[in-house]
């Protein structure tokens, strides 16, 4: 409340402060001429509230469903790769950084190679990361093997960091008997125990997207009780974090300061749905701190930037007990799998424009030459190298017997139930009946 007052009046004002009938007075003019004070009666200001302290306002005020500004986005190398004056980003040693590059390159070699072996019907699916190979490397690079994986299917760059052989990749894609998963799961669902690297599933009726993200936050609270120095970390797109399982993953990980990393791979599309039918949000960064969550917005094809938000993310969840999302905006270069044609729904030009203006591979390579830790000479001798363990790689895959026709049914169940056994016998009886329908290289 404000009030103009005499002198005699605010001598009165006075008195009533020390009596605690008010809380506080501002002298605005000089006393002896008309005094002004701005009185504050003892409304309360503040209600104490679970959380903390809620200011109270006597305006009818909406919170705006949007900032003026969109949440900037953490870079540190142009689209040239030139480093921005005054970045920060965490050192990275040569060693380091010629991994990051190679593993890229083979990334997309890896890719490309089982992509055509795809068309040419050799693998029944595929699906590759062109476009986001600095994710995928970039923040494997920045964590710790003892960090658990909870991958969708655009992030196999995590497992070849961490050593999965492309003769490992192989198996799995043509479901041999070498495969972990004996060849019961679709091309691009790899696993790894050894790596700490949790299958990727595609069970149906189950959230395929999102399933991971809530089981990431029980294994960081695992992680945490038993005090590791660990973190879970899931990766996801942006289609997933459409998915409800992303919002209930946030909130009880949150509230349960679980050490877990949720890296989103904005790449613009889920199949054919563009972001601006999944949301109107600023992307998905800010729904990070609507559940109390840190967060930051990272250029996804700047490996640096990746590589420094991810080492400072891990450090934050474990140190201080807490999740974190970071949000990586990057475009998917490639179709969204070998069952899509996205030329249907998206423009050959806009592909074109992230592909070469916004590439992550000439965009670190530029940089890791500019330390004189690259040439010509080391990037032709990396490509043959590659191409050659490939073409070997899919030889001795394509040669290796099938697993038995028997695992189909194991591995879920102690002892089969009875309709499972019943399936398997329908299975053999019309293997009987029509030999030349099935394969000839599965066992039986
Ligand atoms: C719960 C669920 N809904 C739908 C699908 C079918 N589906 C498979 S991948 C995909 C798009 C996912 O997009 P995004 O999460 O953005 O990942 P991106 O493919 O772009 O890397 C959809 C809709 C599914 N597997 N699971
Ligand atoms: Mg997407």
């Amino acid at each position: 409340m404000r009030l103009a007052i005499s002198a005699t009046t605010y001598r009165m004002v006075l008195l009533l402060r020390d009596s605690h009938q008010i809380q506080s007075l501002v002298i605005v003019t000089p006393w002896w001429i008309r005094s002004q004070v701005l009185v504050h009666t003892k409304t309360p200001i503040v209600m104490d509230f679970p959380g903390g302290k809620v200011a109270f306002t006597p305006e009818i005020h909406f919170i705006s469903e949007s900032n003026e500004e969109r949440v900037p986005c953490y870079r540190v190398l142009d689209d040239n790769g030139q480093q921005l004056t005054n970045s920060q980003f965490v050192p990275v040693s040569k060693e380091i950084a010629v991994k990051m590059y190679s593993d890229m390159v083979t990334l997309q070699m890896m890719d490309n190679i089982f992509y055509e072996a795809q068309r040419q019907g050799r693998l029944s699916f595929y699906a590759t990361a062109f476009g986001e190979e600095a994710i995928n490397i970039a923040s494997a690079a920045a964590l710790s093997p003892d960090d658990v994986i909870f991958p969708q299917y655009r992030e196999p760059g995590v497992l070849l960091w961490r050593g999965f052989t492309l003769q490992e990749f192989a198996n799995q894609c043509f479901g041999n008997k070498s495969d972990y998963g004996k060849g019961r799961q679709m091309p691009v669902h790899y696993g790894s125990n050894k790596l700490n690297y949790f299958t990727v599933s595609a069970t149906i009726a189950y959230s395929l997207l999102t399933q991971l993200l809530p089981n990431a936050v029980g294994a960081a609270y695992s992680l945490k009780m038993d005090e590791k120095d660990a973190c879970a970390v899931t990766f996801f797109g942006d289609g997933g974090s459409s998915e409800g399982d992303f919002h209930a993953a946030l909130n009880f990980a949150a509230v349960m300061e679980a050490p877990v990393l949720f890296i989103c791979r904005n790449n613009g599309w889920a199949i054919s749905t563009p972001t601006s039918d999944q949301f109107r949000s600023d992307g998905v960064v800010v729904k990070g701190r609507a559940y109390g969550i840190r967060s930051i917005r990272v250029d996804g094809n700047d490996a640096l930037a990746m590589y420094s938000a991810v080492h400072e993310a891990r450090e934050m969840a474990i140190r201080e007990h807490r999740p974190i999302l970071i949000e990586a905006l990057t475009y998917r270069v490639g179709h969204h799998s070998t069952s899509d044609d996205s030329t249907r729904y998206r423009s050959a030009d806009e592909i074109e424009w992230w592909n070469k203006a916004r590439n992550p591979l000439s965009r670190f390579r530029t940089w890791v030459e500019s330390n004189g830790w690259w040439s010509d000479e080391a990037e032709s001798d990396l490509r043959s190298k590659i191409k050659k363990e490939m073409l070997e790689a899919i030889r001795v895959a394509e040669k290796t017997e099938k697993p038995n026709l028997n695992h189909m049914f194991s591995d879920v169940y102690d002892v089969p139930p009875l309709n499972l056994r019943e399936q398997e016998l329908l299975v053999r009886q019309a293997i009987k009946s029509h030999p030349q329908d099935y394969p000839s290289d599965v066992p039986l």
